[in-house]
């Protein structure tokens, strides 16, 4: 039964994961170092997990299971209880380890979870990606030009092209993409990491973001096209393989068609959960602030069936807390 696989009190339970994740790495803002700072969160999100009732499984995690040690991909996780639901999950605990590093915004700590075998089993290989939120829907189509794309998203959206902002990495490989959505007119933002971010900012009218374009991390693209599924958003991804090592790990994945356009519902489908928690002040999430006795953490929590959005402010106190009083 699907409210089995998926239980909707999950989707609230979730959040504590995203937010002891976000809480570890709050610790290690702008300290420069993003090993210690993913280390943290990929633990502190590790333990939380324990406490959830169900039978996990990583499909999306911090690497292959001889990269990582915890949190890999195929690691078991929640209670494992008998009558617990069994679902897939998709992990980023410390989404852009460089903000983190660095200060810069827009750090964050995600999750999704579906039921099982609804996830892309994404390779750590880089997508070219499209997305936009839900006004834009059935408008993209990444193998026409970034200029064709902005200007079926101003008509959905009955703007100017000019009217509009993209978000892009900046790369050097993006080069000729900026200098093509310039000449159309189009405002862009770069942002250094974080492209998760980039995309749900899409969704959300007060972020004044209508598009992400280019191309970021493929397991990241799960991540982001489970978020838009959640709000109505649409999506498009395709591999980009570089080398012989690349092409065998998205072979290992069961990717035949390495050219294949993934449309948001291939990358993230069924019933899915998103939950995510800032780190640093990002386009949507404000970033954890410390105070005397714990920290207040910023979280968007949503699910697919319902379609509801919840942002949950929450104070932590740390005395005594079996996870969060380890960051003290
Ligand atoms: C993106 C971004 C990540 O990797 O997917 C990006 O979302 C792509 O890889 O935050 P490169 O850094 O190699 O361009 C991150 O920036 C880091 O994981």
């Amino acid at each position: 039964m699907l409210a089995q696989g998926m239980d909707r009190n999950l989707a609230l339970e979730v959040a504590r994961v995203t937010e002891a994740a976000a809480l570890a790495a709050a610790r290690f803002v702008g300290l420069g170092d993003r090993d210690s700072a993913d280390r943290a969160a990929t633990e502190a999100m590790r333990d939380t997990f324990a406490y959830m009732h169900m039978r996990g499984e990583v499909v999306i995690g911090e690497g292959e299971r001889d990269e990582a040690p915890m949190l890999y991909i195929g690691e078991a996780l929640g209670d494992g209880a008998a009558d617990a639901p069994e679902l897939d999950i998709a992990v980023d605990p410390l989404e852009g380890t460089n903000l983190c590093a660095n200060g810069i915004g827009d750090a964050m700590a995600v999750v999704a979870m579906a039921e099982q075998g609804r996830f892309l089993n994404a390779p750590d290989t880089y997508m070219d990606k499209i997305a936009v939120g839900p006004a834009a829907r059935g408008t993209i189509d990444i193998r026409r030009s970034a200029t064709h794309n902005l200007a079926a998203i101003a008509e959905a959206k009955r703007v100017r092209v000019a009217d509009l902002t993209a978000v892009i990495l900046d790369r050097p490989r993006h080069d000729a993409l900026v200098a093509e959505v310039r000449k159309a007119g189009v405002r862009i933002r770069l942002i250094s990491d974080g492209d998760v971010g980039g995309a749900i900012a899409t969704a959300d009218d007060a972020t004044g973001i209508d598009v992400l374009l280019g191309i970021g991390g493929a397991p990241e693209g799960v991540l982001a096209a489970a978020a838009l599924r959640c709000v109505g958003g649409d999506m498009q991804g395709v591999l980009k393989i570089r080398n012989e090592d690349e092409r065998a790990r998205a072979e290992r994945m069961g990717i035949a068609d390495l050219d294949h356009v993934f449309a948001v519902d291939e990358l993230a489908s069924g019933d899915v959960m998103f939950a995510a928690t800032g780190v640093t002040d990002g386009f949507m999430l404000r970033g954890v602030r410390f105070t005397a006795t714990g920290a207040e953490t910023h979280s968007i929590v949503m699910r697919s069936r319902s379609g509801t959005v919840r942002f949950l402010r929450a104070r932590h106190r740390f005395e005594g807390h079996p996870v969060y009083g380890k960051t003290v």
